[in-house]
């Protein structure tokens, strides 16, 4: 069965067997006060409003047997995986692996980084730790993919022209469709999230395609 969303720029076709739901670092530590994004300088509110919308759609794609991946952006405990240029980034003090708010910033374990309550990963849905902005880099995520079968791809998470917009590239790459889901997605930059979505789209949709979550759940009922 081929289901259509409407989409930019052009609707988006999917096979619900073929198709999974990607939900990239809904962590607290960019989206909650007190970690990596605030230590950044950035105000998290703006991400908080992919939240709701994409609990939504998670709860579709689940009733309608989608598979479902989350992943995490986070680093070993002693930072062997953290290149030293990424290391280096950041306010002294506040820097990946030093002592925040909700524990060692970006660091595997800690409660920063931990997926957001409302966004927890269900029972079986594999759940991919990264290293790098892309979520194909340095991990098993397009294996997973493969092994079910998966061809086209929801996209929700943060931040869009960050690990969202990375991933999005390296899956066009690999062959994987995707539809970045408008609503679901959110930068602490207004200006990049806009740009960056119409990048993905623009050129016949030379990255990807741009959709909204109402018309994914919608299409999944
Ligand atoms: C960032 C991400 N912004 N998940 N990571 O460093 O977009």
């Amino acid at each position: 069965m081929e289901l259509h969303v409407p989409a930019r720029p052009a609707p988006f076709r999917f096979r619900p067997r073929a198709a999974a739901l990607l939900v990239i670092d809904m962590q607290g530590d960019f989206l909650l006060p007190g970690g990596f994004g605030e230590a950044l300088g950035n105000d998290v509110g703006e991400l908080q409003r992919t939240i709701a919308p994409t609990r939504a759609v998670l709860d579709a794609a689940r009733a309608a047997g989608l598979l479902v991946v989350h992943t995490r952006e986070g680093h070993r405990p002693d930072l062997s995986d953290c290149p030293p240029a990424k290391r280096a980034h950041g306010r002294s003090g506040l820097r990946i692996g030093e002592p925040g708010p909700r524990g060692r910033i970006l660091v595997r374990g800690e409660a920063g980084w931990d997926i957001v309550p409302e966004l927890a990963p269900g029972p079986g849905e594999p759940v991919i730790d990264k290293p790098g902005k892309g979520a194909f880099h340095a991990t098993d995520l397009e294996a997973v993919l493969r092994n079910h079968g998966i061809e086209a791809l929801f996209v929700a998470g943060v931040t869009t022209e960050v690990c969202v917009q990375s991933t999005v590239r390296e899956a066009n790459d690999r062959g994987f469709r995707c539809l970045v889901l408008a609503d679901c997605v959110a930068s602490y930059f207004p200006e990049y999230h806009r740009v960056t979505l119409d990048m993905i789209a623009a050129q016949g949709g030379i990255a990807g395609s741009v959709g909204t979550s109402a018309d994914v759940i919608a299409a999944l009922a």
